[in-house]
């Protein structure tokens, strides 16, 4: 399941007697692949005895500083945040490394310098990207189209994920120079920003859609939050969403179901249920021992091109 991992707990006799406590500053919830990213790492503390602090950031990088900062206060034992956006957390860390307490980066990378934080542990958005991209060269490969127009609702401006996303996309789409980016907006990760882009974009085409008078064909959406928001609006306009591809990353139960419906083309999965490799790591350190600079976990995708019968419920 897990890359760069040995799960083993290989001997109980360095085990601290003490509980071990984890202090996690979590973004949100803007999402249900973030929702089911908070239920597993609570569970998965529960499954350790580990104790969990959790504190919900509400989309506020500075309420992620307090929080972080709280958690030296407390002197927990190792600190794990999801960082909003990629920088910005370079004085909390030194902080937290002067109060000598290891710090995990969970789900989004951060810049600074690598020697502040014990590892990585999430997902490749890079690749994601990429496989976003392949689907639609795949797809358009034996059309005689010439020229393919791409909408992109973006991810959080600044956050690893929609840079990763983006940048994995772009080189693989940039091998077929039919594709054409011809409009990006910053969705933030939203159902309710993913309807108002797609509002604005239906009320602009008067009827056809279109994005400064090009058609569009393909919409490329950096998370299913904002997915099922432009199909909101595209329904509400009672619009198909047929006549485009749609390609979506993070592959919860509702947009599988859109894609099984036939209004979504394909979704590259992102892997939520990061809990239990957190906790090995969180142990691992507490043991003394070295963990992975980098965990990612492992990822696939869902096409229209699937035997559907073959889906199992994704429980979130
Ligand atoms: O795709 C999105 C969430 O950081 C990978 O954030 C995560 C993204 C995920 O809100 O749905």
């Amino acid at each position: 399941m897990f890359k760069n991992l040995n799960f083993e707990v290989k001997s109980k006799t360095k085990t601290p007697t003490k509980q071990l406590i984890l202090g996690f500053s979590q973004i949100g919830s803007e999402s249900a692949w973030r929702t089911r990213n908070t239920q597993s790492i609570i569970e998965a503390a529960k499954e350790n005895n580990i104790q969990l602090i959790v504190d919900d950031a509400q989309q506020k990088q500075e309420n992620q500083l307090k929080a972080i900062r709280s958690f030296i206060v407390y002197q927990v034992d190792v600190i794990a945040f999801v960082p909003i956006v990629e920088t910005g957390w370079d004085n909390v860390l030194k902080e937290a490394k002067d109060a000598d307490i290891p710090v995990i980066i969970v789900d989004r990378q951060i810049k600074t310098d690598p020697g502040l934080y014990a590892g990585f542990l999430g997902e490749d958005s890079i690749s994601e990207g990429k496989k976003a991209a392949d689907f639609l060269l795949s797809k358009f490969k034996n059309t005689t189209r010439q020229k393919i127009n791409i909408v992109e609702f973006s991810g959080t401006t600044n956050s690893s994920v929609a840079i990763g996303r983006a940048k994995g996309f772009r080189n693989v789409i940039s091998k077929d120079p039919r594709f054409n980016i011809i409009h990006s907006e910053d969705g933030d990760f939203l159902r309710s920003r993913g309807k108002e882009i797609m509002d604005k974009i239906i009320y602009n085409s008067k009827g056809y859609l279109t994005f400064n008078n090009e058609p569009i064909d393909v919409i490329y959406s950096h998370n299913d939050s904002m997915t099922l928001g432009l199909l909101d609006s595209l329904k509400a306009n009672k619009l198909s969403s047929k006549n485009i591809v749609i390609v979506s990353v993070d592959a919860e139960q509702k947009s599988i179901d859109e894609l099984v419906a036939g209004n979504l083309n394909c979704v590259i999965e992102c892997n939520p249920n990061l809990g239990p490799a957190l906790m090995e790591l969180t142990k691992q350190i507490c043991r003394g021992e070295p963990i992975a600079r980098i965990t990612y976990m492992h990822e696939s995708s869902f096409t229209e091109n699937d035997d559907f019968s073959k889906y199992t419920a994704r429980g979130y």
